[in-house]
């Protein structure tokens, strides 16, 4: 088992998060141009002719400039094996951030340099520190007129509540950024432009005392550097790697991920800072267990299901988490969900939309299954005792809508592609209980995520649709057979009741007074966030 140690030793698995826009799927291309793993970078808002980022495959993610599904990318540097995770930053979607969060190791904090902290990046951060994650942070855009970097590093602090240790300090700013200051090693790397950033940085590295440098920078960059490297200088870089595992010192690196520059050195921190996969809780034969990720057993999780990634197969993609021990290509598992045993076929590497099948995969690695219904998000594989990992969170749905296809023609389309959708967890399909052949209604957690519907349904499935929103804000599963909700509960006028896919009773609510009342009134009753 000597191999397995070593292949965990070299896995650094790691999701990019932040507020959206801050620059994830720009400095996931990077990372990949300097890792080898492309040569040419794309863009983000891809000019004509021009390539798109490589982590924004979806159609609906290249025509907006945003990211809407996470990512998978492996590839390997320097030794070391990255499964990269980009994800997307808009709170509509954070139900697939979350999921991949719990496949993660560590976590990439993006933050754009002129904002700082935002909304959606302290709600990503506290969900690491429940799970533990700790968490590398890229200040960016520092091509930009930002902050100053000293009141950056505070707010973070302030606002985290965490330890903030800048690893480099920028050079200049806005217009005259030219590279930055590695503190530790007390070295100047400038980066120089390349068109578009397309391509890898020419650096030139010197060091502080370096007599060319005013020259080279200008007066204005030297000075602050000057200043900025005495201040830092008593302050020190150093923390401990348990305060670093534990989530409560962040080291910082500042750069431009756009122009690459700053990209290096922040790709060999994560090969630094990013720890190998750390053991997992988990309940084994319905114990409570520690898994450790050398464990002789295979154990993983399906985190993601993904359809139609490959426009030539047009089929379903699972995307599990190798939590423990060796997979092999065929192995017979147990399936924990089912309560039986699976054959594991067709494995696939995955980079984005492009995949490959392989013959093993080892802890950390995110893998492809082509999946024919067998796995549902959140199911787990073991190839001993039966295992159970913690639960893949679940957002109650907000937002209402019935669906329908504009051509007859397309039903079986149209259901094809719901379904699918549904698996996907993208949204839920809810039956009404009353009126038999209605519409489904469609319960979502964002509201962009009826769109993000509408034109999935169109490029994937050809089916054009036509969205109606409904009034109700809240939904509410309860466990009880749902001819016992529609005839012995007391539930106000306006509600709905509803049988989710799974067949099981939900009721839609307009109010949260509506709600209020239906408890009220059913005091025996327990109304549940998730089925
Ligand atoms: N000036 C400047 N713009 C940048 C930089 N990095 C990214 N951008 C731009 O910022 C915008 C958002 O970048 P993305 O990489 O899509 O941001 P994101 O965090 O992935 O966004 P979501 O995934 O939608 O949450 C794009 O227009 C990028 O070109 C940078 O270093 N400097
Ligand atoms: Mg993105």
């Amino acid at each position: 088992m000597a191999e397995l140690g070593r292949e965990v030793a070299r896995r650094r698995t790691f999701a990019i998060i932040s507020h959206p826009d801050a620059g994830k799927t720009t400095l996931t291309e990077k990372l990949l141009l300097y890792g080898g793993a492309i040569e040419m970078a794309g863009a983000v808002r891809a000019r004509k002719g021009q390539r798109h980022a490589t982590s924004d495959w979806m159609a609906m993610e290249q025509t907006r400039g945003i990211s809407i599904t996470s990512t998978a990318l492996q590839f390997e540097y320097e030794g070391c094996c990255l499964n990269l995770l980009d994800t997307p930053g808009h709170e509509d979607f954070s139900e697939d951030t979350y999921r991949t969060l719990a496949a993660t190791d560590s976590a990439v904090m993006v933050l754009d340099s002129a904002k700082g902290i935002e909304p959606q990046t302290r709600k990503l951060f506290e969900v690491c520190r429940m799970r533990q994650i700790p968490i590398i942070c890229f200040i960016n855009k520092l091509d930009h007129p930002g902050r100053d970097p000293f009141e950056l590093l505070s707010e973070i602090e302030k606002e985290l509540h965490v330890g903030a240790v800048p690893m480099n300090w920028p050079i200049g700013s806005g217009p005259n950024f030219q590279g930055v200051f590695d503190l530790r090693k007390q070295q100047v790397l400038r980066f120089a432009r390349a068109a578009h950033g397309a391509s890898v940085a020419a650096v030139t590295v010197s060091g502080l005392d370096d007599p060319m440098l005013e020259d080279e920078i200008g007066p204005t960059a030297w000075q602050e550097l000057r200043e900025a490297a005495e201040l830092l200088s008593g302050a020190g870089v150093s923390f401990t790697s348990d305060e670093f595992n534990h989530g409560r010192v962040i080291p910082v690196y500042f750069g431009s991920a756009i122009n690459n520059f700053g990209v290096q050195p922040f790709l060999d921190a994560l090969l630094e800072f990013a720890p190998p996969p750390a053991p997992r809780l988990a309940h084994v034969g319905g114990e409570e267990t520690i898994v450790e990720a050398t464990s002789d057993t295979f154990t993983g999780f399906v985190f993601k299901i993904q359809a139609n990634m490959d426009k030539r197969h047009r089929d379903r993609l699972a995307f599990m988490r190798v939590c423990s021990g060796v997979f092999e290509k065929d192995m017979l598992v147990h399936h924990s969900r089912l309560n039986r045993e699976v054959r594991m076929t067709r494995p696939h590497r995955l980079f984005a939309r492009e995949r490959e099948t392989i013959d093993s995969a080892y802890p950390g690695d995110v893998i492809g299954f082509v999946n024919p219904g067998l796995f549902h998000i959140g199911d787990a594989v073991s190839s001993g005792a039966p295992v159970e990992f913690a639960p893949i969170p679940r957002f109650a749905p907000e937002h209402f809508a019935t669906l329908r296809a504009k051509q007859v023609t397309r039903q079986k389309q149209f259901q094809k592609g719901l379904a699918q959708l549904e698996e996907e967890g993208v949204m839920q399909v809810l039956s009404p209980h009353e009126g038999l052949r209605s519409e489904p209604i469609l319960a979502v957690v964002g509201e962009l995520q009826f769109d993000v519907m509408q034109s999935r349904l169109e490029s994937e499935y050809n089916v054009e649709t036509t969205v109606t929103t409904l009034p109700y804000k809240l939904a509410r599963w309860i466990d009880r057979d749902v001819h016992e909700v529609a005839t012995k509960l007391n539930l106000p006028s306006r509600s709905k009741i509803c049988i989710d896919s799974a067949g099981r009773a939900v009721v839609l609510f307009s109010s949260q007074w509506e709600l209020d009342y239906a408890e009220k009134e059913n005091p025996l009753v327990h109304f549940l966030l998730a089925a």
